[in-house]
């Protein structure tokens, strides 16, 4: 029913070429068209990383940020979402908001503590965006796991075709919350694509020395679904390996599991302590930089050219100026807004 591609953590060239879940069948590439929407979202996620960065740096983001610059391989998954599907996600990857429509101004506000913003002011970054099928992350790692099942089983309840893609790391593959949540969505044959993004680190701590496999994917013949490991700063190789878990998951088949081998280029927290990975080891993953590599490729096929470069970085930069001024711009919550929308 499966097969497993092999590969060790860090090493830049431990990716084989992925062969599709059915084996023989081909996945159609992406179009033109949605390649390059896939480099437009990428920059966008880019350049909001890099604001967001900047205001930690401030001090005007209470606390820390985790970004994903480097995994931005992941609008391979994510942007290939309709509309009315449901995602869960870590704490990791502007990505997660931007490729689904969120509009940043709201995620700054939220980012600030701003009542603009998507949870009025009442998340920080712990972001959730609900009207955009965002159900946001838990506070404890693999917390999420058990709500991408609520919202799959609602899905089947419903009678409903749309489905869940649910982000982990592979920190979080080793919470029981993840191999239940598995389990039962085997067992309920749930509209779930479990998508674990291994960027080789919990925290401090690399994923051979927390994990017994640290081949995520296998974990998937334990839960008897399809399963893959593809180079996830392959965004095309991301797309490709998604696209038959969505069907699968649509059409009532159950869920899969696929494994972006990645890598964090940025430390685990902004703001949150030392970097203690090896700068050789970044430095080689910097060199694979998704979004690089991404438009090298778009650009010798002749699907972008110098000029829309230049104007797509132009206007991620623009927006997400704009974002944060609003977001600066606008009101804190009075205090009383602190017992509305409470659970009781
Ligand atoms: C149950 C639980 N244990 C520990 C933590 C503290 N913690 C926050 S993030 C993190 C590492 C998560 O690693 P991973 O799931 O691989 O995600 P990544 O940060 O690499 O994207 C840890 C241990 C937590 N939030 N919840």
């Amino acid at each position: 029913m499966s097969h497993r591609i092999a590969g060790s953590n860090l090493n830049p060239t431990h990716t084989r070429r992925a062969k599709s879940r059915r084996g023989e069948e081909k996945v159609p590439e992406p179009s033109n068209e949605q390649m390059l929407d896939l480099y437009i979202q990428m920059v966008r996620s880019r350049a909001f990383e890099e604001m967001a960065i900047s205001l930690v740096d401030v001090c005007r983001i209470p606390g820390s940020w985790m970004s994903g610059i480097g995994q931005e391989g992941t609008v391979g998954a994510v942007g290939q979402l309709r509309p009315d599907d449901y995602l869960t996600y870590t704490h990791r990857g502007a990505y997660c908001f931007l490729s689904r429509g969120s509009d940043p101004k709201r995620l700054f506000a939220e980012l600030l503590g701003k009542r603009t913003g998507c949870c009025r002011g009442k998340g920080g970054r712990h972001l959730a965006d609900v009207e955009h099928g965002i159900f946001g992350k838990s506070g404890s790692i693999g917390g999420h796991a058990p709500i991408a099942v609520g919202l799959a089983t609602a899905i089947q309840i419903r009678g409903g075709d749309q489905v869940v893609l649910s982000l982990f790391g592979e920190g979080a593959s080793n919470r029981g919350t993840t191999h239940t949540s598995m389990n039962m969505a085997t067992i309920w044959r749930l509209p779930i694509i479990w998508l674990c993004e291994n960027n080789g680190y919990a925290g401090s701590s690399p994923a051979a020395a927390i994990l017994a496999n640290a081949d995520v994917a296998e974990m998937g013949s334990a839960y008897g679904m399809p399963h893959t490991a593809v180079d996830g700063n392959d965004v095309i190789k991301v797309f490709e390996a998604v696209r038959p878990a969505i069907i699968r998951a649509r059409s009532g088949e159950g869920p899969s599991l696929i494994e972006l081998k990645t890598y964090r280029l940025r430390p685990f927290g902004e703001g949150s302590g030392p970097d203690r990975r090896s700068p050789d080891e970044i430095e080689a993953w910097k060199r694979r930089d998704p979004i690089r590599s991404f438009r090298r490729r778009l650009l010798a096929r002749g699907i972008l050219n110098d000029e829309q470069v230049e104007k797509i970085a132009h206007e991620a930069g623009r927006e997400m100026e704009g974002a944060r001024a609003f977001a600066e711009e606008s009101p804190f919550p009075d205090p009383e807004e602190a017992f509305e929308d409470l659970y009781a």
